[in-house]
């Protein structure tokens, strides 16, 4: 599996054993609270109701400086990745995060999506950041949708959100930001279908998670699986994420409530800075096994390596023909196809032409 995937198979059919926060973080949460935090907080949302429930949990993530210049997140010291780690919450739950800076730089992180107070906001502007080696506790809390008396629904929390740095070299963290401080974050609200893997994907400026292909992310997943992408888009170029054979509801989760939902359904939709989207997909489904690319639709960055591999393996687990030669000339041939003189031929970290 890429470092950027998130494998949720090992929880699933057990959904009582899932823990909200994936991965390493799985042992932090009380199982029976997550569910429990389910049902009361749809029980919450009743006319004018704001109950403040659900569960507050404590995580560490540590800034670490990375290789050629670039910065990482990480749950464990050493272990910084790009992206940052999936936060996965539930609508009501209340994420305390204490941020340890092991750089030597001033950083932040900031989230879209949740509420937090301006102390929490991880801005210079309000004086909400982290000193170089310094530990400092953000807070990020969440709500279900409220119901207004006249019948109206104001949004509850859940969505596909991101987080990233808002400090680092300047008052919008636009060094942090490029030098790979950013990561997912996915507010499920009760009932939503738990996928079997999680894919964050970042278009930031000319990469994919700071990558170019053919170094890009190849996320895998057998055929028939729930997967979930999380598209986040940053830096200073507009955007489209793409997937090939596969196509969602351009709404909060990505399905159809049911054959008349007006939803439009896409397979490519915008991507620009700062914002986010996510949805799930049967990985192969109708179309097959195989070796499927992802990328910018925007020409002279597909070209210019914003592309990749989504593989999706047979049920078993095992190649699907032809798969790993399409592989092959992904690497051999990088997503060069273009000759334009438009087409910025960079070629950092790209294969031959
Ligand atoms: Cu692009």
């Amino acid at each position: 599996m890429s470092e950027n995937a998130t494998d949720h198979r090992s929880e699933r059919g057990n959904l009582s054993r899932r823990s909200i926060l994936t991965g390493t973080l799985a042992g932090l949460v009380a199982p029976t609270a997550v569910l429990a935090l389910g049902a009361d907080t749809a029980a919450a949302a009743g006319p004018g109701a704001i109950r403040p429930l659900g569960t507050t949990r404590h995580i560490t993530i540590f800034a670490e400086p990375l290789p050629n210049g670039q910065y990482g997140y990480g749950l464990t010291p050493g272990k910084a990745s790009i992206p940052g780690p999936l936060l996965e919450m539930w609508e009501g739950d209340t994420l305390q995060i204490e941020l340890v800076n092991n750089t030597d730089k001033r950083l932040s992180i900031h989230p879209h999506g949740v509420d937090y107070k301006t102390e929490s906001d991880g801005s210079p502007f309000n004086d909400s950041f982290n000193e170089p080696g310094e530990t400092r506790t953000y807070t990020w809390r969440t709500h279900a949708p409220q119901q207004l008396d006249d019948g109206h629904w104001l949004p509850g929390s859940a969505g596909y959100w991101h987080y990233h740095d808002h400090a680092l070299g300047g008052a919008h963290g636009t060094d942090g930001l490029r030098a790979g401080l950013y990561g997912g974050l996915i507010v499920r609200r009760k009932g939503d279908i738990l996928p079997d893997r999680t894919f964050t994907v970042v278009f930031n400026d000319m990469t994919i998670n700071n990558k170019s292909a053919p170094d890009t992310p190849m996320f895998e997943a057998n055929l028939g699986e729930t997967v979930e992408f999380l598209a986040i888009g940053h830096g200073d170029q507009l955007h489209t994420f793409h997937v090939h054979a596969h196509r969602w509801a351009n709404n909060r989760t990505g399905y159809l409530t049911g054959p008349d939902d007006p939803s439009q359904v896409v397979d490519n939709a915008d991507l620009n800075p700062g914002s986010s989207f996510g949805f799930q997909v049967k990985a192969g489904q109708r179309v097959g096994a195989g070796a499927w690319m992802y990328h910018c639709h925007v020409q002279f960055h597909s070209d210019g390596g914003m592309a990749g591999v989504f593989l999706v393996r047979n049920a078993d687990g095992s190649m699907p023909d032809g798969a790993q030669e399409a592989i092959d000339r992904f690497h051999q041939h990088g997503t060069h196809t273009s000759t334009s003189t438009s087409t910025t031929q960079s070629d950092t970290g790209h294969a031959g032409h």
